[in-house]
């Protein structure tokens, strides 16, 4: 079974839409004011059965104020059939569609050569020399060109036959990747609800599946598909299909909008592409506001010219004839992806200008004259030009520019397209050659490991030359504030390294190796007197101007010190008044001792307070360490040994 979706091209009156008609049985005029006014004004559908092949046909308007339509048809076909009438030979709209097509690189086609009974046959040779003049050097120059007559049918088999060889010739396209669909038409029909119709672009779409509405990031769910009329259960690339949504956030969907895969792609607001500008345009100059074009989307956009630091704007411009690099600001959002081909018309008059190709469809933010940036454009547009391998070097590109952040790997799909089974195997590659490290699903650039090693080192150094008391800093707040910035899968990759190597160690605060806590002569005497007071001073408390006192320093330096002490562990404090940790033990092993000969309650807190000569205010925090430490029980106003 294959599948053909042909877009017609071609000047007003041309006879396209009888074309169509006399091919396929179905008028594809099916608005009220096309009928009587006798002109197509929007998008125009039918299909033609050969065999077990299927060729849908996409009927556009040739007015020349309906080129928007016009857009909007050929954006998801395989090919043309140029319309080009006996009696006028080659008009504005038939240049204008043909460049279009030109533009998307639409590079099948047949031409036809309509009302070819109001025409002699000297005519129609003079016909045909205007449209080899106008196919020259393009990839429809040796397309058949096909005289034939809606109204007698002459020529009307060679044009199946035609069809017929171009499916043939015609590849399947790609499955893979994830669905996009985009928006054509929306209508809602009595007892179904609401349809949308469009040509899927790229992957499969299966009934009762979750699709996902882009830009607006809804969700709606495909309630029944079906393809030219019959129901189907799924549909997959290159084939148009009419599907039924359902879901509270069907409501307000319009051409335009794009059905995928939930989170396969995003809109955006900022592109960068390439440009070629039509030879018969004017030069396309910076900051113009243009119409842009992709797939059935039609947004208002402001073109950046991508240029040397050097150059004044008012010089920057790609001429006619030329291409060159820009950056697309979008005025609202539009869901596109790498390597679309889209379509600019200046915004009066609207006439189309250019054409191009998305290189990245999230561009960062900021300025584009910047001698990196043109860099960036050339290393992004080398693979869609078929350098080979070069893709690799692009996604690398994408991951260095997210810097110690990383690029999150669904980013790869939305946007470089990679299609969702490739995602693997191109982390994979990317890995593979060093390009770079994948920390929890985050692509890296592996010269963060280093400079991140590098950061932590010069941190704690800073600290211990700051400090010299202190044990390093704290996890955590290498985390937050030295790697803050960092993915915190690399966060704790760079932690494990250095811990790993040796160069760093600690578990809750982190120091570097050999980096011992330096007291100085008169620091290590204060800490000495402080052990010994706070020993002999067993479980009395020792307020620290007591203790300034007895170490014969000042309160400040007895404090610092106490907070080491407390860091090793050797003083714990209970209520913030510092014990011992030999006391602290002495006093557990004690009470312990008590359990064979008390009985009944326990231990009270007067008997506790009087045992060992404390008040009750000093007995209470010792007495509720024994309880966390599982000594003790607390019951009412007693203490049971455990
Ligand atoms: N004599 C003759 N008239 C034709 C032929 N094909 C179309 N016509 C007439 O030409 C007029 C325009 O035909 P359409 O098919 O509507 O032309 P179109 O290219 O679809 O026009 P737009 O969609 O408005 O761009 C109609 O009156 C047709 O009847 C033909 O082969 N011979
Ligand atoms: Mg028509």
């Amino acid at each position: 079974m294959s599948h053909l979706v042909v877009g017609t091209a071609g000047h007003i009156d041309h006879g396209k839409s009888a074309l169509v008609l006399a091919l396929t049985g179905t008028d594809p005029d099916r608005l009220e004011e096309e009928k009587a006014r006798g002109i197509t004004i929007d998008l125009g559908f039918a299909h033609l059965r050969d065999g077990d092949t299927t060729i849908a046909f996409v009927d556009v308007p040739g007015h020349e104020r309906f080129v928007r339509n016009m857009l909007a048809g050929v954006g998801g076909i395989d090919a043309v059939l140029l319309v080009v009438a006996a009696d006028e030979s080659v008009m504005p709209q038939t240049r204008e569609h043909f460049d279009i097509c030109r533009l998307l690189a639409i590079s099948r086609g047949v031409i036809v050569i309509t009302k070819s009974d109001l025409a002699d046959e000297e005519t129609v040779e003079l016909v045909r020399a205007d449209i080899a003049e106008l196919v020259k050097g393009s990839a429809l120059a040796a397309a058949p060109v096909i005289p034939v007559s809606a109204r007698s049918g002459a020529g009307l088999d060679r044009l199946r036959e035609a069809l017929r060889a171009l499916a043939a010739a015609t590849p399947e396209r790609r499955e893979r990747g994830a669905a996009r669909l985009p928006i054509d038409r929306v209508f809602t029909m009595r007892g179904f609800g609401t349809v949308v119709t469009g040509t899927l672009v790229s992957g499969a779409v299966h009934v009762d599946e979750e699709l996902e509405v882009v830009p607006g990031e809804r969700r709606v769910k495909v309630r029944g598909l079906q393809m030219h009329g019959e129901p189907v259960v799924r549909a997959h690339a290159g084939q148009r299909v009419a599907l039924n949504l359902a879901g509270d956030d069907v409501k307000n969907l319009s051409r335009g909008q794009v059905l995928v895969h939930p989170g396969t792609l995003k809109g955006t607001r900022t592109v960068d592409a390439w440009i070629d500008v039509l030879p018969a345009a004017r030069a396309l100059r910076h900051g113009a506001r243009v119409r842009f074009h992709q797939g059935t989307t039609e947004v208002m956009a402001r073109v950046s010219i991508v240029a040397m630091p050097a150059a004044a704007d008012s010089m920057l411009s790609i001429g006619r004839g030329e291409g060159g690099y820009a950056r697309l600001r979008l005025e609202s959002e539009a869901a596109v992806t790498r390597g679309d081909r889209f379509v600019l018309r200046s915004y009066s008059p609207t006439v189309t200008v250019a054409g191009g190709r998305i290189a990245d469809p999230a561009a960062p933010a900021g300025g584009v004259r910047l001698e990196p940036t043109l860099q960036r454009f050339a290393t992004l547009l080398a693979p869609l030009r078929g350098q080979a391998n070069a893709e690799t070097e692009a996604q690398a590109l994408m991951v260095a520019e997210t810097g110690p952040q990383g690029l999150a790997a669904t980013a790869l799909t939305w946007r470089m397209r990679v299609a969702p089974d490739d995602v693997t195997p191109t982390i994979r590659a990317l890995v593979e050659s060093g390009r770079a490290i994948d920390v929890g699903g985050r692509l890296v650039d592996p010269v963060w490991r280093t400079r991140l090693t590098e950061r932590v080192l010069a941190a704690l150094d800073a600290h211990h030359v700051a400090e010299p008391l202190s044990e390093g800093i704290s996890r955590e707040e290498v985390r937050e504030r030295v790697l803050g910035n960092a993915a915190p899968g690399l966060a704790e990759l760079v932690i494990h390294d250095l811990m790993k190597a040796g160069r760093v160690r600690g578990s809750d605060r982190l120091s570097i190796a050999g980096r011992d806590v330096a007291l100085t002569t008169e620091e290590a005497r204060v800490r000495d007197a402080i052990d010994q007071a706070l020993r002999s001073a067993f479980l009395q408390p020792l307020e620290s101007a007591r203790l300034a006192e007895v170490a014969a320093s000042t309160p400040a330096a007895v404090e610092k010190i106490l907070q080491l002490l407390v860091r090793q562990k050797i003083v714990v404090r209970l209520d913030g008044m510092p014990f011992h940790r030999n006391s602290l033990e002495r006093l557990k092993s004690e009470i312990r001792g008590l359990k064979e000969k008390v009985d009944g309650p326990g231990i009270s807190v007067a008997t506790f307070k009087d045992r060992y000569g404390l008040s009750r205010k000093h007995a209470i925090p010792l007495l509720e360490y024994l309880d966390r430490e599982r000594v003790t029980r607390r019951v009412g106003d007693s203490r049971v040994l455990l």
